[in-house]
């Protein structure tokens, strides 16, 4: 047995409460190497007469691993426990402080969940599991008063400059509703809409105040309240890593210097006030027109999470998506969450991250992540194509396992955003692929969010060219595409086996450009299958724990496949895939 290989933590995404009194435990091991594990648990103050075993499953496997998974039910609120593992003849107990294969008397020093404390369990909202999200470049989606449109309004035809602007608003966004409503999505993100100079809006000048450009609080809140009768939530975008450089504060600032009462909000340089090419002050990245927050300022602090408060108590707001969440400090998200999670318990708090984000996620700071990682994988799988099955199941499975399944279940799923091209260029303008990869996101864990105008097959490179207006001309638009956008939100908001059912790969082989996968439930049981290359194939699962000669239907075509000695053949079209539900 592969002893380095070994690992867990009594913490984080190793041990967490997913149910009421329940600890989910997760072991890591060398792939390929343990047969089977079990866990060994009791009370510690009473370990002889209440150690008790239970079997792990293997949960998945990544490119250089395999994850055990058990649930327990800890004895009065405690838990202790060890790992014990079995490869051939050989077996090996593994604890926090030791690993050996007997465990004697004196072998104190195993592993401990303290206390299953329920005030302690990560929840992030309920509703987001079940959410279709739909996110807005509010300058760019619908223009539905020209009175509020920016002087030197562009056509809305022309190109996407990094300064133009095109008028788009919220009455546009009123005036869509019934688009919205036909898609299905049942949530609106968008990008920030408060006073700002630029287009994007992400240099806020005025926290309290929506972009006259865009309306005004009075017409958010209207726009709101038809989103909440309709059923479709609404997630405003928050700056608080940084301000524009027309903040009052900062400009007060910039004029008095050291003396301003707003000094200490900002972050200074120690070249104060010399002649520099370089700002003096601290930036988002090297931008001297976005100034970064001093989050670490009591005042500031009081300042920042008092704009959030406003939203919720103005507008009932249901979340906020948190830019550049990961450049803040950890005490801001903290303060944050416990002021705003008091005015509004399901409120969800999801932070803008692209890299690993466990120490923001354990249920006192955000409730989860745009989840990038993911997206990478399936460009690289369904776009680019420079990886096989294998590698892009050992990626997505390392992020599946990354942490607490409740996180999983609530993150920000997407193929693109205002910050990455387009998910059908980077297809090569390939409908097909770009809905392999859209199957992929409705039958993946967490909230998918369709980046405007991706359902009518509009295409853009990187910023800004990926902020091109909506295209409202009907005989412009993909109505197939449209079409599949709405039959995969149908199916994703009929059945919860999509959405929070079992994940487990079926097929993912080296050197091969086909996947298969299974979701399930207790009342639902469905596989999808996808050959992401020009030649057509064939591809049979094994379906090992299900009965002999079950059939399993085609949602598209309605096609029947029987499975036969417990494998299900199939055939698949160059770029073909499937949604097969079994048929009980
Ligand atoms: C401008 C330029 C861009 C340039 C950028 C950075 O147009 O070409 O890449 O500056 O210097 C807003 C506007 C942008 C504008 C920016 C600055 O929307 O158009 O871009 O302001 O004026 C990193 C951050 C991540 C950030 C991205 C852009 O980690 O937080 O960069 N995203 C948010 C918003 C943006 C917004 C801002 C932040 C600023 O979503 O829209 O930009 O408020 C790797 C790295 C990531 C990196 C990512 C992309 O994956 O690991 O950390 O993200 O590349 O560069
Ligand atoms: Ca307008």
């Amino acid at each position: 047995m592969n002893v380095e290989a070994l690992y867990h933590r009594h913490k984080q995404n190793w041990a967490f409460i997913y149910e009421q009194n329940v600890v989910y435990l997760r072991l890591r091991t060398m792939k390929n190497d343990v047969e089977s594990v079990q866990v060994c648990y009791g009370d510690k103050y009473n370990w002889y007469k209440t150690e008790q075993k239970a079997d792990m499953y293997k949960l998945l496997s990544d490119a250089l691993y395999d994850y055990w998974e058990v649930q327990v039910q800890p004895i009065f609120g405690r838990l202790s426990y060890r790992f014990l593992l079995h490869a051939g003849d050989q077996s090996l107990y593994y604890a926090e402080r030791w690993c050996k294969e007997y465990a004697a008397e004196y072998d104190f020093g195993n592993f401990e969940y303290p206390y299953a404390h329920e005030r302690d369990r990560i929840t992030p909202p309920d509703w987001v599991k079940d959410a279709v999200l739909y996110q807005i470049f509010p300058d760019r989606f619908a223009n539905g008063d020209h009175a509020n449109d920016p002087v030197q309004t562009e056509q809305w035809e022309a190109t996407s400059t990094k300064l133009n602007f095109f008028g788009g608003d919220l009455q546009g966004v009123l005036d869509r509703l019934d688009y919205l409503t036909k898609l299905g999505i049942t949530c609106i993100y968008f990008t920030p809409l408060f006073q700002a100079e630029t287009n994007h809006k992400y240099d806020t000048a005025d926290y309290y105040n929506v972009d006259r450009q865009f309306g005004d609080n009075e017409l958010l809140k209207k726009l709101v309240d038809e989103c909440h009768q309709r059923g479709i939530r609404v997630l405003l975008d928050i700056v608080f890593n940084h301000s524009g450089h027309t903040f009052p504060p900062f400009v007060d600032v910039m004029k008095n210097n050291r003396l301003s009462p707003y000094a200490d909000w900002f972050i200074w340089r120690d070249e104060w006030n010399k002649q520099s090419d370089t700002p003096a002050y601290e930036t988002f990245g090297y931008e001297a027109n976005l100034p970064k927050f001093n989050t670490s300022n009591s005042e500031l602090i009081e300042y920042l999470v008092n704009i959030a408060v406003f939203w919720l108590k103005t507008c009932d707001i249901d979340g906020f998506r948190l830019d550049v969440a990961n450049e803040i400090d950890h005490r801001f998200w903290r303060t944050f969450r416990d002021s705003v999670k008091a005015i509004k318990p399901d409120v969800y708090l999801v932070g803008e991250m692209m890299h690993d984000a466990m120490a923001w996620l354990q249920g006192d700071q955000l409730d989860a992540v745009m989840d990038y990682p993911v997206r990478y994988s399936a460009i690289q799988f369904f776009a680019a194509r420079r990886i096989d099955g294998k590698e892009f199941a050992d990626t997505v499975s390392a992020q599946m396992v990354a942490y607490p399944l409740q996180v999983v279940e609530a993150s920000f799923q997407l193929l693109g955003s205002h910050d990455t091209a387009r998910m059908l260029t980077l297809c090569q303008g390939n409908t097909e692929q770009l809905k392999q990869a859209v199957l992929f996101q409705f039958t993946y864990y967490g909230a998918p969010c369709i980046y405007y105008g991706d359902e009518i097959g509009m295409s853009g490179g990187d910023d800004p060219d990926n902020r091109r207006c909506m295209i409202w001309d009907e005989d412009r638009q993909d109505s197939q595409l449209f079409e599949f956008y709405q039959q995969m939100i149908v199916m994703r908001k009929q059945y919860s086996a999509l959405r929070y059912g079992g994940y487990r790969f079926l097929h993912a082989e080296a050197g091969d450009h086909k996947i298969a996968y299974e979701r399930w439930d207790d009342s639902e049981h469905f596989i999808v299958a996808m050959n992401v290359s020009e030649q057509a194939a064939a591809l049979s699962v094994s379906v090992k724990d299900t009965n002999a000669d079950e059939h399993w239907v085609d949602v598209w075509s309605g096609e029947v496949l029987i499975a036969k000695a417990r494998m299900l053949a199939m055939e698949l079209p160059a770029f073909g895939y499937r949604l097969l539900r079994r048929h009980t």
